[in-house]
């Protein structure tokens, strides 16, 4: 028997799921949500966490892991994390030289990212250099508003590492690597040539070159289980595969190898990504293109008015979520022509720096209507900002606690015009790192790996119904309008 355990570290939790890979079955999941997922300030833009914390819990989520399957049978362990973040690191791994890391809800690096495209040549030229103009929260504006806020912690920094590569740190003992679809998420890596892009590292800070990590394949092994933690839990020495972005792992853990299908998440941010062949750039500089841990690449649009703005909504009827999909099965698709735009914190996609809720045709409306309204508007930003990728899905693969909602997924289906699929609700960035694990150990190819596996919740298609596709048709080309109106102000 072989076993790999994959983690995630999401915004919320850490989860894991444990596969045995011979069987096709995963043996073992759980997740632990965090007191405290982030930090957040007197300015609305500045959103940390804390390293500590997710480390406290790999730790107790490793002794969980190994408590409830066959230790002996363990072979790799890898993981995926929250993407864009950035931990500050001495000598080793286990030393801090900043106390907080900046999170991707994070918006206050304006300043840093027009420096940053001016210095390329702009942010087209970015976009080309590292497949993603300059964003507020990618690594690198967050690295320079460091060096500029806190120029003596930034000196006394070894290593700048993402959550991910912090984490495979501290499994390993040792420094570990950034991997490829990770470091994508940067705007300091060559998207074609994988090699950190000389011109983007040195216009972001003095000396950063010698504080990054090595980037390489996903699938590269980076270390052993550290031995204290061996003989403290009784685990044989496992390896320890590159650690991925989450979006990059779900991708995997949804089943996705091939151009032309699409997954969306509906997590505490909403995304929309599928594999790419080449790396062909958003027009619109509201998409990015990472590399895929399955090889090529991947093209993936970020909401950042995710699972929190759903909330909101719900919270502002007072309704449980059994009511508010009652909600949803009782109002007509398109909502009689009213339209919401759910900017409830600062949006990524497209990028709105305030929180600016729209309401058109909603006043005096029963909150019905406003329930409506965010799942509405929240699909057609999906479609709307995805156009870009140039895939035309037949199928979308479903995941995040959200989707766990039937009605909210009939409203994809009809926005989107395809089948949806649902697939496990929580775990699939975990899934996908166990399924990276097993597949780095072995060699095996990626459809044969995630056929096993990445299979969608048996008898969950939803299909679109063609009314309702036409209504969705007429309303998202209002819906973008709308958009762009209140982006002009
Ligand atoms: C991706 C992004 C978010 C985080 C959430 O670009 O910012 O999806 O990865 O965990």
């Amino acid at each position: 028997m072989s076993l790999y355990a994959g983690f995630d570290c999401s915004t919320q939790s850490l989860s894991v799921a444990v596969i045995d890979a011979a069987r096709g079955t995963v043996v073992f999941r759980d997740s632990l949500p965090f007191a405290e997922p982030f930090l957040t300030s007197p300015d609305p833009a500045v959103v940390h966490a804390s390293p500590r914390v997710w480390a406290a819990a790999l730790e107790t989520m490793l002794a969980r892991v190994a408590a409830n399957i066959d230790r002996a049978a363990l072979r790799a362990i890898s993981g995926a994390a929250q993407q864009h973040g950035s931990v500050y690191c001495g000598r080793g791994p286990d030393v801090l030289t900043r106390e907080t890391s900046p999170i991707w809800m994070d918006s206050s690096t304006g300043r840093e990212c027009a420096e940053l495209e001016a210095a390329l040549g702009g942010a087209v030229a970015m976009a080309q250099l590292t497949g993603s103009r300059a964003f507020p929260r990618f690594t690198g504006p967050q690295i320079r508003r460091f060096w500029r806020e806190d120029p003596d912690a930034y000196a006394r920094t070894v290593r700048i590492h993402l959550v991910s590569s912090f984490l495979a740190s501290l499994l390993a003992g040792e420094h570990a690597p950034i991997d490829h679809a990770d470091g994508s998420g940067m705007n300091l890596m060559d998207i074609r040539t994988r090699e950190w892009a000389s011109a983007a590292v040195q216009a972001t800070a003095p000396d950063l070159r010698d504080k990054l990590p090595a980037l390489v394949p996903s699938s590269t092994v980076v270390g052993t289980l550290r031995p204290a933690w061996q003989q403290r839990l009784d685990l044989p020495p496992v390896r320890i595969m590159a650690w991925s972005g989450d979006n990059p792992s779900s991708m995997v853990g949804t089943g996705l190898v091939r151009e032309g299908q699409l997954a969306i998440s509906l997590g505490t941010s909403d995304t929309i990504f599928g594999p790419m062949q080449e790396p062909r750039v958003s027009g619109d500089g509201s998409g990015h293109v990472f590399a895929s841990p399955a090889g090529a690449y991947m093209g993936i649009t970020v909401f950042r008015n995710g699972s929190l703005a759903r909330e909101r909504v719900r919270a502002e009827c007072g309704w449980t979520w059994d009511t508010f999909s009652a909600a949803l099965r009782q109002t007509p698709a398109g909502n009689g022509g009213a339209l919401m735009l759910p900017w409830f914190e600062p949006e990524i996609t497209p990028p709105v720096s305030r929180p600016a809720v729209v309401r058109v045709g909603l006043e005096g409306a029963p909150p019905a209507r406003h329930a409506r309204a965010v799942i509405e508007a929240q699909m057609m930003a999906l479609a709307g900002h995805s156009t870009w990728m140039g895939v035309t899905p037949q199928a979308i693969h479903a995941t995040g606690g959200a989707a766990a909602n039937p009605e909210i997924l009939q409203v994809m289906a009809d926005v989107f015009a395809a089948s949806v699929y649902r697939f496990d609700a929580t775990g699939s960035a975990a899934l996908g790192a166990a399924l990276r694990a097993w597949q780095a150990d072995t060699g095996r190819d990626w459809p044969a790996v995630v056929r096993t596996f990445a299979a969608p919740v048996p008898a969950s298609e939803i299909r679109p119904n063609p009314e309702h596709v036409k209504t969705y048709r007429t309303l998202q080309e209002r819906y973008m309008r709308l958009e762009i109106a209140a982006l002009a102000g």
